[in-house]
C-alpha cells in the first residue's frame, strides 16, 4: 500500500468529543488518499459487541476485543482511529501492548480526549447524564462509574479549548511529526 498503519486510540468521557474527531480525522486521512478507518460505538456495540453491555467485565472485554481488532487493521496496513470511552488504565495499556509485542511492532497512539465533566454534561447531546444523574443509567461514566484519565498519553487535547479542526491538526501534525503519514 506504500503506507504503514497505526492505531490512533482516543480515550475520554461521553460527549468528549471522541466520535466526532475520529469522523474528521477519518475524512482528513481519507481525502489524503490514505487508508484510514474508524471503530466506534455505532459499528462495534452494535454488531461484534453487541453481546456486551456497561459493567465493569463487559467493559473490560469489549476494550480487549477493540484492541484485537484495531490491531488487526492497523497490520494490514490501516490508520485505525478508534473512538470509545476506554475507561480503564489496565485495558488500555493491555490494548498498547498488543500493539507493541507484535512483530513487526506498530504504533499506538494514545490520544485523551479531555474535557471536564461540568462540560460534557452541559453538553449532555443524548440527555443520558441527566438520566444517570436521576438514577435512571446505572454505572454511568463520570458519575457512577469511574474514568481513568491517562497519565502521558501522546496527545492531549482538551475539547472545551480547541474545535474539532484544531484537534484534527493537532493529531494529523504528531502522525507527520512521527512520519506515520
Ligand atoms: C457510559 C454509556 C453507558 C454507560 C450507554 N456508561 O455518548 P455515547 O453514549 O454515544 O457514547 C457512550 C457509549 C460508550 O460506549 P463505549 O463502548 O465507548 O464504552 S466503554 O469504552 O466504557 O466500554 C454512551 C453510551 O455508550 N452508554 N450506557 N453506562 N456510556
Amino acid at each position: 500500500l506504500g503506507q504503514q498503519g497505526a492505531t490512533i486510540w482516543l480515550t475520554g468521557l461521553s460527549a468528549s468529543g471522541k466520535s466526532t474527531i475520529a469522523t474528521a480525522l477519518e475524512q482528513h486521512l481519507l481525502q489524503r488518499k490514505l487508508h484510514a478507518f474508524r471503530l466506534d460505538g455505532d459499528n462495534v456495540r452494535f454488531g461484534l459487541n453487541k453481546d456486551l453491555g456497561f459493567g465493569p467485565t463487559d467493559r473490560v472485554e469489549n476494550i480487549r476485543r477493540i484492541g484485537e481488532v484495531s490491531l488487526l487493521f492497523s497490520s494490514s496496513a490501516t490508520l485505525t482511529i478508534t473512538a470509545f470511552i476506554s475507561p480503564y488504565v489496565s485495558d488500555r495499556q493491555l490494548a498498547r501492548k498488543l500493539h507493541e509485542d507484535h512483530k513487526p511492532s506498530i504504533r499506538f497512539i494514545e490520544v485523551f480526549v479531555d474535557a471536564p465533566l461540568s462540560v460534557v454534561e452541559k453538553r449532555d447531546p443524548k440527555g443520558l447524564y441527566q438520566k444517570a444523574r436521576a438514577g435512571e443509567i446505572k454505572e454511568f461514566t463520570g458519575i457512577s462509574a469511574p474514568y481513568e484519565a491517562p497519565s502521558s498519553p501522546e496527545i492531549h487535547i482538551k475539547t472545551d479549548e480547541v474545535d474539532v479542526a484544531q484537534a484534527v491538526r493537532i493529531i494529523v501534525d504528531y502522525l507527520e511529526k512521527e512520519e506515520l503519514i
